[in-house]
């Protein structure tokens, strides 16, 4: 219905999207032609050249109308509401097993990365019906992801990651575009997403470039700046050790804890005095202007790959799994949280 006004609906979250969109315009509707509709009536039958009843209104119609209707329109409100918000909330949490793309904005481009290292440039390969995960940063001003045919737009803002997922239900090639003012060019800052059936996708990837996947890219820098010169297992440094980590609860010095996720190791390399991990000297410098974002990631994607968190353990293909890492078993000792990771 009325699908000719729409864009095209390619993701399994848009015909929702779509219905509570026509449903709130539907509604609309009915009370726009009921009011100009009556005004319209009342203009002809109550002009001035005609003699109709003119007399005082009476004092109230009835009761039960007049409660009635305001009941009525109450109830319809809450309930758009409901839904809509049900629908919002329920889409938040990507499924478990998505396919993880890491996605940085700059102006004015977008850059998309693949779990196996695949880069690309304006562009995002994707396989039909699987869920993908978007995490996304800016190198400099807020952009937006904005691809119409999934009915998704999630803003993307430097200094924090934000997320986004969609499951893409029809082949073919949809628009990506930036949505949020961010500079001269910003009317140029497109791309497109390619959706492709998964052997077709499978290879594509195979034939990319390859650099190497996030967490093994990771764990070079991890090596190459430093970190495991205080981090590492065998290091002498009072320092905390990463594995088990991710996804459990750090006790910090002034009493707070904190969950351990990306926003929280992107901090403690950036900013690593604001968070003081509980029984540690702040001896850690910040790395800001150091790591680029895409270095970021990969630190983090590696800190992750060091522990069994819930959802994670259906990594995709060419992620490492935590059990091949070496240390993985070891219990994380400051951590409160239980170990296993499994709900
Ligand atoms: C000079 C030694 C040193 C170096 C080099 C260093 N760190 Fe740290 N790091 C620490 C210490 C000590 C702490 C605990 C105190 C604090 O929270 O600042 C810490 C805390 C952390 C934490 C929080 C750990 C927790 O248990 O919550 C993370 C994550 C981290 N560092 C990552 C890194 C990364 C990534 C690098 C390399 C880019 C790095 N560190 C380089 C000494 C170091
Ligand atoms: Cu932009």
């Amino acid at each position: 219905m009325l699908s000719f006004l729409m864009p095209e609906a390619a993701s399994t979250q848009a015909s929702e999207t779509d219905a509570i969109y026509l449903a709130l315009v539907g509604f609309s509707l009915v009370i726009v032609l009921l009011v100009a509709g009556l005004i319209i009536v009342f203009s002809i039958r109550y002009r001035r050249s005609v003699r109709a009843e003119r007399g005082p209104l009476p004092v109230i119609v009835s009761r039960e109308l007049e409660i009635g209707w305001t009941v009525m329109t109450l109830f319809i409100a809450v309930f758009i509401f409901w839904w809509a918000a049900s629908a919002r909330l329920s889409a938040l949490p990507p499924p478990p097993g998505a396919l993880e793309i890491h996605v940085v904005a700059r102006q004015w481009m977008w850059k998309t990365q693949h779990s196996n290292g695949a880069r690309e440039i304006n562009e995002l390969h994707v396989p039909i019906d699987r869920p993908v995960r978007l995490v996304m940063t800016s190198q400099d001003a807020i952009h937006s992801f904005f691809v119409p045919a999934f009915r998704i737009k999630q803003d993307v803002l430097p200094g924090r990651y934000t997320e986004t997922w969609f499951q893409a239900d029809k082949l073919g090639s949809f628009h990506l575009l930036c949505a949020e003012y961010c500079g001269t060019e910003h009317s140029r800052m497109i791309g497109r997403i390619v959706v492709l059936r998964p052997e077709d996708y499978g290879r594509w990837l195979s034939v990319q470039p390859q650099s190497d996947d996030f967490a093994r890219e990771g764990e070079a820098l991890f090596v190459a700046t430093g970190c495991a010169g205080c981090h590492a297992l065998s290091s002498k440094v009072h320092a905390p050790k990463l594995t088990n980590l991710y996804g459990h609860v750090v006790q910090l010095s002034d009493g707070r804890s904190v969950t351990a996720n990306d926003a929280y190791i992107r901090d403690s390399i950036l900013q690593p005095n604001r968070d003081i991990v509980a029984g540690y000297e702040p001896i850690m410098q910040s790395f800001a202007g150091i790591l680029s974002d895409g270095e970021i990631q990969s630190l983090t994607a590696y800190i992750r790959s060091l522990s069994v968190t819930p959802g994670e353990n259906a990594a995709a293909p060419g992620q490492r799994s935590p059990a091949m890492v070496p240390g993985g078993a070891i219990e994380r000792p400051n951590s409160a949280a239980p170990q296993g990771g499994q709900p």
